[in-house]
């Protein structure tokens, strides 16, 4: 049996993260103001108070036409990341044409059954059609005996949808409850399920045959064993989303003499019909996109998908759905388009074997106990990226982080260019060890496996409409679902819906989240990668986290060789452990769009414009700097570090138990332009024009609509904090807003808390630029920042940061670097490249390094480049090679930097154009959250409506907004 890291959750010990704190998302309470400008009621729209006229629902179901899913339970190895954790003893559902045999002389039976090759492990999606039956037909293929103890006893199993009417009789409900006849079926059985949906949404599928177990957390659930239905329009139509670049090919139309067919812009012309020939891993005759075959039966279960509301070949809809299908709102006008479709299956209480020892308590009780809030404990789509191993895998050398010595701690954690695509699964892992039992040291693994879906990253391309279909299958937590540089209304049919870019769920709750302002890339159209996780810290840092990828060029698929390395002239990602690069999956176009370009060697597009190195943190954006305090923009290629207070040379488990500081002795840094590589400068060249002359994936240069298949991008020059997507733009790419500037800096001070004098040494707050005196000396109250803004304001944010760059170890957490801080900001628009105040996926690093940290890195790189003197002293002083540091212009503290954020707080009409406004927008620093968030690092942005004039509620005097003289620093 193999001993699992059993789950306990919540060990009062000093940890990574110390206390556990709580998102606070409304903190309005402490405003200090009134607007002058009375808050309209939202005036009734012509059709707020319409009826909206739902889809009919007959009173017993009727099965207007029925789904067929063949599906089977079995047990299968769950690896989550390619560092290595993993659930040797993993359960889940997969449709029959997806698993084989194990032993092929026993055939498919209970207990020898595996995933084909092709199909990598992913929580089943089943989709159907509002008015639609679908009939189940399950087989419990599990092992009668159990593979680990941590498996729930019983081996029986079904399956049940919460939500979705049952059909025939009780014994669709998948259950053993009360008097009923029991509808599970134990190894070897069968039974058939059948469900019909009366509306439109999403739905988790688990089993109830085992709904606790294993310490009551959740018994198959913790193992893998649930999946999702989703509840299509009537009418639609459904095809998968990404697929290998060998799969797209054989989905590009051809010529009568078999030469692919191309748009005019070289785009390949896709034949969404197209099925498998001979000779491939998949049945030959079986749709290649379509997922539904003529008979009815569901073929492809991907996770990702297209979703049309016509045929892509219907000649004047081209795969939309009929005029008037969808209720218009004012934040998604066109909300008829056809859309793609993300299942989001968020799962805690995960079952794993950590990748490392030091996280088993058996095996390192000491060092377990600093590790437990940081382990691979919470997931999405069977994916997992937690911190604690990614910060071992640096220490320890191997990984993609292995030789990044500029990575130290929680700011690298979701950066793709340190950590690579999250959840990848790869050959190797990287905790594999060699026959002694040791670690084996540096690079392992050779490929990135299942090339259609290698990552936790769901893809778009610019403009596409996307529905997140989001669904909770834990047991037991409460998580909140916080979405980057998007946003939707909670209830899209009513325009008077909350406009959120955060949601709350619970066990087996499930939403769907139709974003807004046309879907990929939001109103201003930004490219790169936008984050979602539970903003929950603690379920962030142990894994619960993925990424939405918005393409502005075409993605074709990595071309790989037989043995699924991508060959050496492909298009792939970069990594810092494979040299190769891992596979970017074929994205299949959205019918009846316009298409982004194919890359050249000019508009190369995202992430290859980021002047990243792979496997070192990524370079903060060009035009984000106003001072540097002395250390321009640059990446980190190499040098000598020094682990823990102590400056030791190596890292020690012993000394880790309180401290995991590391600092940079010597550093090789490459120079980057401030004003952007002629790369990064084609790239703003291409955003800086609204539209791109292109076709539809039929290859036409016109939409449905007759206009002309324009790609649409940003449209405005690149500003400083926006160089790609300027925010303040308006629907049809002209200049918006009214100008409002902010001047803030981040400070650590002694905070009292009450008057027994309660007070916490480490407190790290936001303030304006002329209150950091005042605050420091303990002349002014310290409070949260909360700073205003009217709709339709384009607001720039300098960013100072004046805060140590340790976190010292006390009596609640670890010591800890904190070198970087980033404002990252919910609800406004803004460009997700510069001013996302963080540095997620293969975006840049867009934060602001403490002092200390730049004096630090200058002292290295003037010891790398043999300098004289530590700090000057050098006749190269003031270059690159040897730079000095310099004192903040306005607040004198040296080595001080200032970034900008530039955000626009756009409108939010209702279908009578009464602007709602934006409300109180949550904002708080993305590179060391864990650590900041209690010690009172976040602020709030209060917006009012448009022109409002601020005044003091208690004196009346005015203050601020519209036309009001602002102080320098804004406040
Ligand atoms: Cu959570």
């Amino acid at each position: 049996m193999n001993p699992m890291n059993i789950n306990r959750q919540w060990h009062k010990t000093l940890l990574f993260f110390g206390v556990v704190v709580l998102m606070s998302l409304a903190l309005a309470g402490s405003a200090h103001a009134q607007a002058t400008a009375v808050e309209p009621t939202p005036a009734p729209s012509e059709d707020t108070q319409a009826v909206i006229v739902p889809e009919p629902t007959p009173a017993t179901a009727n099965c207007e036409r029925t789904i067929k899913a063949d599906v089977v339970a079995f047990d299968q190895v769950i690896t989550y990341n390619r560092l290595g954790a993993v659930n040797p003893a993993g359960m889940m559902y997969a449709l029959r044409r997806d698993v084989k045999a194990v032993d092929t002389t026993r055939g498919l039976v209970a207990g020898n059954v595996t995933l084909k090759p092709y199909k990598r492990p992913r929580p089943l999606a089943l989709r159907m059609n509002a008015g639609d039956c679908l009939e189940v037909t399950f087989q419990n293929l599990l092992d009668p005996n159990r593979a680990d103890d941590n498996q729930p006893a019983t081996r029986t199993a079904a399956v049940h949808v919460v939500g979705l009417q049952l059909v025939g009789s009780i014994q669709s409900d998948g259950s053993n409850v009360g008097k009923n006849t029991s509808s599970l079926v134990g190894p070897g059985g069968s039974a058939t399920y059948t469900f019909y949906a009366e509306r439109e949404g999403n739905h988790l599928l688990y089993s109830t045959a085992a709904t606790t177990g294993g310490e009551g957390n959740g018994g198959s659930l913790a193992m893998g064993l649930f999946g999702a239905v989703n509840v299509e329009r009537r009418g639609a139509q459904w095809f998968r989303s990404q697929v290998t670049a060998a799969e797209i090919a054989l989905a590009t139309k051809k010529d009568a003499a078999g030469v692919a067919l191309k748009t005019g812009g070289n785009h390949p012309v896709i034949n969404y019909d197209a099925v498998y020939p001979s000779g491939q891993s998949r049945t030959a005759g079986t749709p290649i996109l379509r997922m539904l075959d003529a008979s009815n039966n569901i073929i492809h279960s991907d996770l990702n998908a297209i979703i049309t509301g016509s045929s892509p070949s219907d000649a004047s809809l081209k795969g939309r759905f009929p005029a008037g299908t969808y209720r218009a709102n004012l934040t998604e006008p066109d909300r008829d388009q056809p859309f793609r479709e993300f299942t989001v299956i968020y799962h805690d209480e995960i079952k794993a074997v950590q990748a490392f020892d030091e996280f088993d308590e058996e095996k390192n009780p000491i060092l377990a106990h600093t590790l437990h809030s940081v382990r691979d404990a919470f997931a999405i789509n069977y994916g997992t990226g937690g911190i604690g191993a990614e910060i071992l895998a640096n220490r320890f050398g191997v990984g993609p982080m292995a030789k990044c010595n500029d990575c130290l701690y929680e700011e690298f954690f979701l950066s793709a260019w340190a950590v690579g695509d999250p959840a990848q699964l790869v050959d190797v892992p990287a905790n594999a060890k060699d026959s002694l039992g040791n670690l084996r040291k540096g690079a392992k693994a050779t490929k990135v496996l299942f090339p259609d879906d290698p990552s936790n990253v769901h893809h778009s391309y610019m403009n596409d409409h996307v529905k997140m279909r989001v669904v909770h299958a834990g047991p037991s937590e409460h998580h909140i679902h916080h979405l980057h540089a998007h946003q939707w209304l909670h209830t899209p049919d009513s325009d008077n819906s909350s406009y959120l870019d955060s949601q709350a769920l619970g066990p087996s709750y499930a939403f769907t989240t139709e974003i807004a302002h046309g879907g990929s890339g939001n109103r201003n159209k930004t490219a790169g990668d936008s984050i979602f996780h539970c903003h929950f810290y603690p379920h962030f840092a142990q894994g619960m986290w993925e990424l939405w990828r918005t393409h502005d060029a075409f993605e074709a698929g990595t071309a790989l060789t037989t043995a699924g390395i991508p060959t050496s002239t492909s298009r792939k990602l970069p990594d810092g452990e494979i040299a190769a690069g891992t596979p970017i999956p074929a994205l299949i176009p959205l019918p009846g769009l316009a298409l982004p370009p194919m890359p050249d060697t000019t508009f190369q597009g995202f992430p290859f414009y980021i002047p990243g190195v792979a496997g070192h943190r990524p370079p903060h954006p060009p035009l984000d700097t106003v001072d540097d305090g002395g250390l321009p923009r640059h990446v980190i290629v190499g040098g000598v570090v020094a682990h823990h207070e102590e400056q030791l040379p190596a890292f020690d488990l012993n000394k880790a138990r309180l401290d995991f500081d590391k600092t940079l002795i010597t550093a090789q840094a490459n120079a980057v332009p401030e004003a952007g590589t002629a790369t990064e400068q084609a790239a703003m060249a291409f955003h800086a024009l609204r539209t791109h002359a292109s076709y539809t994936s039929d290859g036409s240069a016109t939409l449905p609509s007759g206009l002309a298949a324009n790609f649409i991008t940003n449209g405005r020059p690149a500003v400083k904090g926006a160089p790609f997507a300027d925010p303040c733009v308006n629907d049809t790419g002209a200049a918006a807003g009214v100008a409002r500037t902010y001047k803030a800096a981040n400070i650590q001070l002694d905070m009292k808390l009450n008057k027994a004098g309660w007070h916490f040494p480490q407190s790290r707050i936001s303030v304006l630029w002329d209150d950091v005196t005042p605050t420091l000396n303990g002349t002014r109250t310290p409070e949260p920042l909360f700073f205003r803004a009217n709709t339709n304001d384009c607001v720039t944010f300098y960013h100072t940061n004046l805060v140590p760059r340790v976190y010292v170890q006390d009596d609640f957490q670890v010591r800890t670097p904190t070198d970087v801080m980033g404002q990252h900001i919910h609800l406004v628009k803004f460009d997700v490249l510069a001013s996302d105040g963080a540095g997620n996926g293969w975006n840049y690093e867009d934060g602001t390094f403490s002092p200390e940290e730049v004096i630090e890195r200058i002292h290295a790189i003037r010891k790398f480049n043999n300098c004289v003197g530590v700090a000057s002293g050098d006749t190269r002083d003031g270059t690159f090679t040897c730079p000095v540091a310099r004192a903040h212009p306005t607040l004198k503290t040296l080595g001080a930097q200032t970034t900008v954020q530039r955000w626009y707080v756009d409108d939010v009409l209702n279908n009578g154009r009464v602007d709602r406004t934006l409300r109180t927008v949550f904002t708080h620093d993305h590179f060391g959250p864990s650590t900041h968030q209690q010690a009172g690092l976040y602020a709030g942005l209060v917006v009012e409506p448009a022109g409002s004039k601020w005044r003091n509620p208690e004196t009346g005097v005015t203050f601020g907004g519209a036309g009001v003289a602002a102080r320098a620093d804004g406040g």
